[in-house]
């Protein structure tokens, strides 16, 4: 495949500082060579200009923090994204969570016309469904999905020209942490979350499965992997951790069976935080799901 790597070393959306580092660290943990490993070619693009938030007010619009500076690097990624040719593989590097609003968008225009019917597999602790109006923090990294659908702030929602994801087509996997107005917005909202209950119950052949079973009427399929989804014993460089996640073979699995079924066309790898990690053991345990989901096999 045609992978092209792209930089967004943000951390405006998050609320501890330190995910702008994420991209650097991944890069570092030698993403590229072991995707080259495996008869790819691989591209890097660099990064999207960020602004540094030493050089910014952090003023609160509407109940987001640090909006504008965010719309900004979520407009030049769709722009960097959907110039892309059709059969390139995009990996985008967070940077915290806001960045998925550009990514996915970006990579539903990719290749020209009005956005493809795109289907987005979540892999996170949280289910990044508020709007700035259920938030109870007002960090943008917790509100990406919602505005992929149209809700919440026009600004975010509009991004693209206004394109959307539909619920239908989004699919939530390792999720146990939700806030309780989010949880309502959620509730009838026509969205699939597999909770790590549900791991625990189905197992993670039977919700991997069912996840590309629900999806298989969409023409694109990204996946956004957000590193907390993963357990924090073996996850640990992460801003927001939460007990009882994923365990590694779960996630190698997971992107093991989606690179089998051939669907996958883009992939997210966000909020690793260096500055929390311990030996860059998190970048290096993003960078092998990466491999596993395009293709690296044990045997
Ligand atoms: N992430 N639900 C919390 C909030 O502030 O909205 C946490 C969000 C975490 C977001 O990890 O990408
Ligand atoms: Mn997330
Ligand atoms: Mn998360
Ligand atoms: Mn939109």
């Amino acid at each position: 495949m045609n992978v092209s790597i792209l930089g967004i070393p943000m951390d405006l959306g998050a609320g501890r500082r330190g995910v702008d580092m994420g991209a650097s660290a991944l890069r570092n943990a030698h993403l590229a060579g072991r995707l080259r490993g495996l008869g790819h070619t691989v591209t890097d693009l660099g990064d999207v200009p960020v602004a540094l938030p030493e050089t910014l007010d952090k003023h609160t619009n509407a109940g987001l923090v640090f909006l504008e500076p965010i719309l900004d690097a979520c407009r030049a990624t769709v722009e960097r994204i959907a110039e892309l040719p059709e059969d390139a593989f995009p990996i985008t590097l967070g940077g915290d969570h806001s960045i998925s609003m550009g990514t996915v968008t970006g990579n539903a225009l990719r290749g020209g016309g009005t956005g493809q019917r795109t289907g987005v597999i979540w892999v996170d602790a949280h289910t990044d469904y508020n709007t700035p109006q259920t938030s109870p923090s007002g960090n943008i990294h917790g509100m990406p999905l919602a505005h992929l659908t149209g809700l919440g702030d026009p600004r975010l929602a509009g991004l693209g020209g206004g394109w959307h994801v539909c619920p239908q087509d989004i699919v939530m996997i390792g999720i146990r942490s939700v806030d309780a107005r989010e949880r309502e917005l959620l509730r009838g909202a026509g969205i699939k979350a597999y909770t790590m209950k549900d791991v625990d119950q189905l197992g993670i052949t039977r919700v991997t499965e069912e996840t590309l079973e629900r999806l298989s009427g969409v023409s694109r399929l990204h996946v956004s992997f957000d590193a907390d989804a993963l357990d924090p014993g073996v996850a640990p460089g992460v801003g927001t951790p939460v007990p009882g996640g994923l365990t590694y073979r779960e996630g190698h699995l997971l992107m093991e069976l989606l690179s089998e079924s051939g669907r996958v066309t883009s992939l997210d790898i966000v909020e690793v935080n260096p500055v929390l990690d311990t030996r860059n053991q998190t970048a290096e345990l993003m960078v092998g799901m990466a491999a596993s989901l395009l293709g690296q096999r044990i045997l």
